[in-house]
Protein backbone atom coordinates (compact mmCIF):
# COMPACT_ATOMS: atom_id res chain seq x y z
CA UNK A 1 0.00 0.00 0.00
CA UNK A 2 1.69 3.64 -0.88
CA UNK A 3 1.94 5.62 1.85
CA UNK A 4 0.44 9.07 1.98
CA UNK A 5 3.37 12.10 2.41
CA UNK A 6 2.69 13.70 5.82
CA UNK A 7 4.66 15.92 8.23
CA UNK A 8 4.29 15.83 12.06
CA UNK A 9 4.68 18.79 13.53
CA UNK A 10 4.26 20.25 16.84
CA UNK A 11 2.25 23.83 16.97
CA UNK A 12 2.12 25.29 20.34
CA UNK A 13 0.96 23.11 22.63
CA UNK A 14 -0.62 20.58 20.34
CA UNK A 15 0.94 17.95 17.63
CA UNK A 16 -0.45 16.94 14.38
CA UNK A 17 -0.21 15.32 11.37
CA UNK A 18 0.42 18.24 8.19
CA UNK A 19 -0.69 17.33 4.89
CA UNK A 20 -1.38 19.16 1.72
CA UNK A 21 -4.80 19.09 0.35
CA UNK A 22 -3.67 17.55 -2.98
CA UNK A 23 -2.43 14.45 -0.94
CA UNK A 24 -5.47 13.28 0.50
CA UNK A 25 -8.84 12.31 -1.28
CA UNK A 26 -11.55 15.22 -2.09
CA UNK A 27 -14.14 12.79 -1.17
CA UNK A 28 -14.85 13.68 2.22
CA UNK A 29 -15.93 10.58 3.62
CA UNK A 30 -12.50 8.47 1.98
CA UNK A 31 -10.29 11.64 3.82
CA UNK A 32 -12.11 11.05 6.95
CA UNK A 33 -11.65 7.34 6.98
CA UNK A 34 -7.93 7.58 5.23
CA UNK A 35 -7.21 10.10 8.56
CA UNK A 36 -9.09 7.76 11.01
CA UNK A 37 -6.99 4.84 9.75
CA UNK A 38 -3.73 7.20 10.00
CA UNK A 39 -4.27 8.20 13.52
CA UNK A 40 -5.35 5.20 14.67
CA UNK A 41 -8.86 6.43 16.12
CA UNK A 42 -11.47 4.09 17.40
CA UNK A 43 -8.67 2.88 19.79
CA UNK A 44 -8.27 4.84 23.40
CA UNK A 45 -4.26 4.25 22.66
CA UNK A 46 -4.93 4.48 19.17
CA UNK A 47 -1.58 1.80 19.39
CA UNK A 48 -1.80 1.08 15.19
CA UNK A 49 -1.83 4.82 14.09
CA UNK A 50 0.28 7.96 14.97
CA UNK A 51 -2.56 9.51 17.11
CA UNK A 52 -0.65 10.20 21.13
CA UNK A 53 -4.40 8.72 22.48
CA UNK A 54 -5.15 12.55 23.69
CA UNK A 55 -7.17 14.76 21.83
CA UNK A 56 -4.33 17.61 21.70
CA UNK A 57 -2.34 14.90 19.52
CA UNK A 58 -5.34 13.85 17.56
CA UNK A 59 -5.03 16.69 15.25
CA UNK A 60 -5.27 17.02 11.51
CA UNK A 61 -4.08 20.42 9.29
CA UNK A 62 -4.83 20.60 5.69
CA UNK A 63 -2.74 23.04 3.99
CA UNK A 64 -3.51 24.17 -0.01
CA UNK A 65 -2.88 27.21 -1.93
CA UNK A 66 -4.76 30.27 -0.99
CA UNK A 67 -7.85 30.48 -3.09
CA UNK A 68 -9.09 33.75 -1.74
CA UNK A 69 -7.93 37.42 -2.09
CA UNK A 70 -5.69 38.15 0.49
CA UNK A 71 -4.82 34.53 1.66
CA UNK A 72 -1.85 33.12 0.84
CA UNK A 73 -2.41 29.56 2.10
CA UNK A 74 -5.83 27.86 3.41
CA UNK A 75 -5.60 26.20 6.31
CA UNK A 76 -8.61 23.21 7.29
CA UNK A 77 -8.45 21.93 11.13
CA UNK A 78 -9.87 18.70 11.50
CA UNK A 79 -9.99 17.68 14.83
CA UNK A 80 -10.11 13.47 15.30
CA UNK A 81 -11.46 11.42 17.85
CA UNK A 82 -9.66 9.19 20.28
CA UNK A 83 -12.04 6.29 21.24
CA UNK A 84 -14.51 7.77 18.94
CA UNK A 85 -13.73 7.02 15.52
CA UNK A 86 -15.08 11.23 14.42
CA UNK A 87 -13.88 13.86 12.31
CA UNK A 88 -15.17 17.93 13.09
CA UNK A 89 -14.28 20.64 11.13
CA UNK A 90 -16.26 22.54 13.28
CA UNK A 91 -13.75 24.22 15.39
CA UNK A 92 -10.31 25.87 14.85
CA UNK A 93 -6.85 25.34 16.04
CA UNK A 94 -4.98 28.12 17.14
CA UNK A 95 -2.08 26.37 18.26
CA UNK A 96 -1.47 23.74 14.77
CA UNK A 97 -1.68 26.60 13.33
CA UNK A 98 1.45 27.68 14.72
CA UNK A 99 2.94 25.09 12.18
CA UNK A 100 0.90 26.19 9.44
CA UNK A 101 3.89 28.86 7.77
CA UNK A 102 6.18 26.68 8.66
CA UNK A 103 4.83 23.50 6.87
CA UNK A 104 3.82 26.26 3.70
CA UNK A 105 7.38 27.06 3.42
CA UNK A 106 9.09 23.38 3.52
CA UNK A 107 6.38 22.00 0.79
CA UNK A 108 7.10 25.30 -1.18
CA UNK A 109 4.10 27.46 -1.13
CA UNK A 110 5.30 30.40 -0.13
CA UNK A 111 8.06 32.19 -0.12
CA UNK A 112 10.61 31.39 3.15
CA UNK A 113 11.32 35.08 5.00
CA UNK A 114 8.06 36.46 4.51
CA UNK A 115 4.93 36.87 6.89
CA UNK A 116 2.44 34.13 5.68
CA UNK A 117 -1.28 35.21 5.25
CA UNK A 118 -3.78 31.84 6.51
CA UNK A 119 -7.12 31.88 6.06
CA UNK A 120 -8.68 29.63 8.31
CA UNK A 121 -11.01 27.84 6.29
CA UNK A 122 -12.80 26.56 9.37
CA UNK A 123 -14.25 30.08 10.37
CA UNK A 124 -13.25 32.23 7.11
CA UNK A 125 -11.00 34.29 9.33
CA UNK A 126 -7.26 35.41 8.57
CA UNK A 127 -4.41 35.21 11.00
CA UNK A 128 -0.42 36.42 9.81
CA UNK A 129 1.97 34.07 10.86
CA UNK A 130 5.60 36.22 11.06
CA UNK A 131 8.47 33.47 11.81
CA UNK A 132 10.96 32.40 12.79
CA UNK A 133 11.63 34.97 15.32
CA UNK A 134 13.72 34.10 18.21
CA UNK A 135 13.80 31.25 19.74
CA UNK A 136 10.97 31.11 22.44
CA UNK A 137 9.65 29.21 25.28
CA UNK A 138 5.89 28.66 26.05
CA UNK A 139 4.56 26.74 28.32
CA UNK A 140 3.79 23.67 28.29
CA UNK A 141 6.62 22.88 25.89
CA UNK A 142 10.24 21.85 27.30
CA UNK A 143 13.38 23.66 25.92
CA UNK A 144 13.00 26.60 23.40
CA UNK A 145 11.67 27.01 19.70
CA UNK A 146 11.95 29.19 16.83
CA UNK A 147 8.95 31.30 17.48
CA UNK A 148 5.61 31.92 15.43
CA UNK A 149 3.80 35.37 16.35
CA UNK A 150 0.30 35.13 14.95
CA UNK A 151 -2.43 38.11 14.41
CA UNK A 152 -6.08 37.51 14.07
CA UNK A 153 -8.79 39.35 12.37
CA UNK A 154 -12.05 38.60 12.13
CA UNK A 155 -12.23 35.76 14.23
CA UNK A 156 -15.44 36.51 15.78
CA UNK A 157 -17.79 33.96 15.95
CA UNK A 158 -20.65 34.14 13.23
CA UNK A 159 -23.39 34.86 15.76
CA UNK A 160 -20.79 37.63 16.91
CA UNK A 161 -19.00 37.96 19.85
CA UNK A 162 -21.58 36.90 22.19
CA UNK A 163 -23.62 34.26 20.07
CA UNK A 164 -26.22 34.04 22.56
CA UNK A 165 -27.15 37.75 22.58
CA UNK A 166 -26.54 38.20 26.44
CA UNK A 167 -23.61 38.79 28.45
CA UNK A 168 -24.73 36.38 30.97
CA UNK A 169 -26.92 33.11 30.86
CA UNK A 170 -28.09 31.20 33.44
CA UNK A 171 -27.77 27.18 32.94
CA UNK A 172 -28.72 24.96 35.76
CA UNK A 173 -28.06 27.40 38.13
CA UNK A 174 -25.26 28.43 37.01
CA UNK A 175 -24.06 31.87 35.77
CA UNK A 176 -21.93 31.70 32.74
CA UNK A 177 -20.92 33.69 30.02
CA UNK A 178 -20.83 32.12 26.10
CA UNK A 179 -18.31 33.68 23.96
CA UNK A 180 -17.04 33.05 20.51
CA UNK A 181 -13.95 35.13 19.25
CA UNK A 182 -12.46 32.31 17.00
CA UNK A 183 -13.54 29.62 19.66
CA UNK A 184 -16.82 29.14 20.94
CA UNK A 185 -16.27 28.57 25.19
CA UNK A 186 -18.37 28.72 27.96
CA UNK A 187 -17.27 30.54 30.94
CA UNK A 188 -18.26 30.05 35.01
CA UNK A 189 -16.30 30.74 37.76
CA UNK A 190 -15.34 27.34 39.12
CA UNK A 191 -16.44 28.05 42.81
CA UNK A 192 -19.95 28.13 41.19
CA UNK A 193 -19.08 23.99 40.21
CA UNK A 194 -18.28 23.38 43.88
CA UNK A 195 -14.50 23.66 42.91
CA UNK A 196 -11.01 26.29 43.69
CA UNK A 197 -10.14 26.52 39.65
CA UNK A 198 -6.33 25.39 41.36
CA UNK A 199 -7.06 21.46 40.51
CA UNK A 200 -4.51 19.77 38.91
CA UNK A 201 -5.81 18.19 35.56
CA UNK A 202 -5.92 14.43 37.11
CA UNK A 203 -8.31 15.62 39.90
CA UNK A 204 -10.39 17.32 37.63
CA UNK A 205 -10.72 14.23 35.42
CA UNK A 206 -11.45 11.65 38.03
CA UNK A 207 -14.68 14.43 39.34
CA UNK A 208 -17.24 12.72 37.25
CA UNK A 209 -19.74 14.64 38.97
CA UNK A 210 -18.02 17.77 37.28
CA UNK A 211 -17.49 16.29 33.92
CA UNK A 212 -21.67 15.32 34.05
CA UNK A 213 -22.14 19.09 34.98
CA UNK A 214 -20.01 20.51 32.71
CA UNK A 215 -21.33 18.28 29.76
CA UNK A 216 -24.97 19.68 30.61
CA UNK A 217 -24.02 23.16 30.69
CA UNK A 218 -21.90 22.93 27.44
CA UNK A 219 -25.15 21.19 25.48
CA UNK A 220 -27.39 23.52 27.37
CA UNK A 221 -24.86 26.51 26.12
CA UNK A 222 -24.76 25.13 22.83
CA UNK A 223 -28.94 25.55 22.15
CA UNK A 224 -28.23 28.95 23.28
CA UNK A 225 -25.32 29.69 21.01
CA UNK A 226 -26.86 27.93 17.56
CA UNK A 227 -23.96 24.99 17.83
CA UNK A 228 -25.66 22.32 16.37
CA UNK A 229 -22.30 20.27 16.01
CA UNK A 230 -21.38 19.23 19.68
CA UNK A 231 -18.45 16.65 19.09
CA UNK A 232 -16.18 19.50 19.88
CA UNK A 233 -17.51 22.54 21.24
CA UNK A 234 -18.18 24.48 22.54
CA UNK A 235 -15.59 24.18 25.46
CA UNK A 236 -15.89 25.16 28.86
CA UNK A 237 -13.15 27.61 30.82
CA UNK A 238 -13.90 27.39 34.84
CA UNK A 239 -12.22 30.72 36.28
CA UNK A 240 -10.60 31.92 39.50
CA UNK A 241 -8.91 34.68 40.43
CA UNK A 242 -4.90 34.44 39.68
CA UNK A 243 -2.87 32.51 41.92
CA UNK A 244 0.70 33.35 39.83
CA UNK A 245 0.48 37.20 39.18
CA UNK A 246 -1.29 36.65 35.99
CA UNK A 247 -5.07 38.20 35.01
CA UNK A 248 -6.90 34.93 35.37
CA UNK A 249 -6.53 31.25 36.75
CA UNK A 250 -8.67 28.76 34.40
CA UNK A 251 -9.13 25.25 33.67
CA UNK A 252 -10.03 24.20 30.76
CA UNK A 253 -12.29 21.39 28.97
CA UNK A 254 -11.95 20.32 25.52
CA UNK A 255 -15.24 19.56 25.49
CA UNK A 256 -14.74 17.10 28.68
CA UNK A 257 -11.33 16.30 29.23
CA UNK A 258 -9.44 18.44 31.27
CA UNK A 259 -7.30 20.46 28.96
CA UNK A 260 -3.46 20.33 30.18
CA UNK A 261 -3.05 24.16 29.03
CA UNK A 262 -5.59 25.52 27.27
CA UNK A 263 -6.08 26.16 23.26
CA UNK A 264 -5.26 29.34 22.11
CA UNK A 265 -8.44 30.95 20.66
CA UNK A 266 -9.77 29.83 23.45
CA UNK A 267 -7.59 32.08 25.39
CA UNK A 268 -7.91 34.65 23.11
CA UNK A 269 -12.25 34.02 23.22
CA UNK A 270 -11.61 34.04 27.46
CA UNK A 271 -9.75 37.19 27.64
CA UNK A 272 -12.28 38.77 25.09
CA UNK A 273 -14.80 37.91 28.12
CA UNK A 274 -13.00 39.42 30.46
CA UNK A 275 -13.12 42.68 28.74
CA UNK A 276 -16.93 42.63 28.09
CA UNK A 277 -18.82 45.36 30.53
CA UNK A 278 -21.28 42.71 32.32
CA UNK A 279 -19.86 39.17 31.46
CA UNK A 280 -19.36 36.52 34.27
CA UNK A 281 -15.37 37.41 34.49
CA UNK A 282 -15.33 40.82 33.86
CA UNK A 283 -12.25 41.88 35.30
CA UNK A 284 -10.28 44.19 32.44
CA UNK A 285 -11.38 47.77 31.75
CA UNK A 286 -10.03 49.37 28.58
CA UNK A 287 -10.16 48.23 25.05
CA UNK A 288 -6.86 46.83 24.73
CA UNK A 289 -5.68 44.57 27.03
CA UNK A 290 -2.68 42.08 27.13
CA UNK A 291 -4.04 38.69 29.25
CA UNK A 292 -2.14 36.63 31.28
CA UNK A 293 -4.13 33.34 31.22
CA UNK A 294 -2.85 31.35 33.75
CA UNK A 295 -3.35 27.36 32.97
CA UNK A 296 -2.15 23.71 34.73
CA UNK A 297 1.06 24.07 32.87
CA UNK A 298 1.68 27.78 33.37
CA UNK A 299 0.39 30.84 31.56
CA UNK A 300 -0.43 31.76 28.13
CA UNK A 301 -0.29 35.88 27.01
CA UNK A 302 -2.68 36.69 24.78
CA UNK A 303 -3.78 40.78 23.38
CA UNK A 304 -6.94 41.27 22.31
CA UNK A 305 -8.41 44.90 21.16
CA UNK A 306 -11.66 46.18 20.72
CA UNK A 307 -12.98 48.41 19.12
CA UNK A 308 -15.37 51.85 20.47
CA UNK A 309 -18.10 49.78 19.56
CA UNK A 310 -16.45 46.30 21.17
CA UNK A 311 -16.51 44.66 17.95
CA UNK A 312 -12.75 43.00 18.03
CA UNK A 313 -10.54 44.49 16.31
CA UNK A 314 -7.65 42.09 17.00
CA UNK A 315 -5.93 39.40 18.69
CA UNK A 316 -2.63 37.79 18.85
CA UNK A 317 -0.23 35.43 20.72
CA UNK A 318 3.11 33.88 20.66
CA UNK A 319 3.22 30.26 19.66
CA UNK A 320 6.81 28.38 19.04
CA UNK A 321 6.69 25.11 16.28
CA UNK A 322 8.66 22.69 15.42
CA UNK A 323 9.10 19.74 12.61
CA UNK A 324 9.33 16.06 14.19
CA UNK A 325 9.58 14.27 11.19
CA UNK A 326 8.76 14.11 7.41
CA UNK A 327 7.61 11.25 5.06
CA UNK A 328 4.82 8.83 4.27
CA UNK A 329 2.33 7.78 6.47
CA UNK A 330 1.37 4.15 6.56
CA UNK A 331 -3.13 3.96 7.19
CA UNK A 332 -3.78 0.75 8.89
O1 LIG B 1 -8.25 27.15 20.94
C1 LIG B 1 -7.57 22.62 21.96
C2 LIG B 1 -5.35 23.28 21.41
C3 LIG B 1 -6.80 23.43 21.24
C4 LIG B 1 -7.35 24.37 20.29
C5 LIG B 1 -9.00 22.62 21.95
C6 LIG B 1 -6.62 25.64 20.12
C7 LIG B 1 -7.38 26.91 20.09
O2 LIG B 1 -4.83 23.48 22.50
O3 LIG B 1 -7.06 27.74 19.20
O4 LIG B 1 -5.42 25.71 19.99
O5 LIG B 1 -9.57 23.61 22.38
O6 LIG B 1 -9.56 21.61 21.53
O7 LIG B 1 -4.68 22.95 20.43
Amino acid sequence: MAGVPCMLMRGGTSKGAYFLASDLPVDRERRDDLLLRIMGSGDPRQIDGIGGATPLTSKVAVVSPGTEPGADVDYLFLQLGVEERTVTDRQNCGNLLAGVGPFAVERGLVPAGKPVRIRMVNSGSVATARFPTEGAAISGVPGTAPGVVLDFEDTEGPRGVLPTGNTVDTIGGVRVTCVDNGMPVVVAWAEDLGITGYETVEELAENAELTNRIQEMRLGAAELMGLDDTTSVPKTTLIAPPRDGGTVCTRTFIPLAPHTAIGVLGAVSVATALMIEGTTGHVLTGRKARVDVEHPTGHLQVEVELDETGRVRRSGVLRTARKLFDGKVFPR
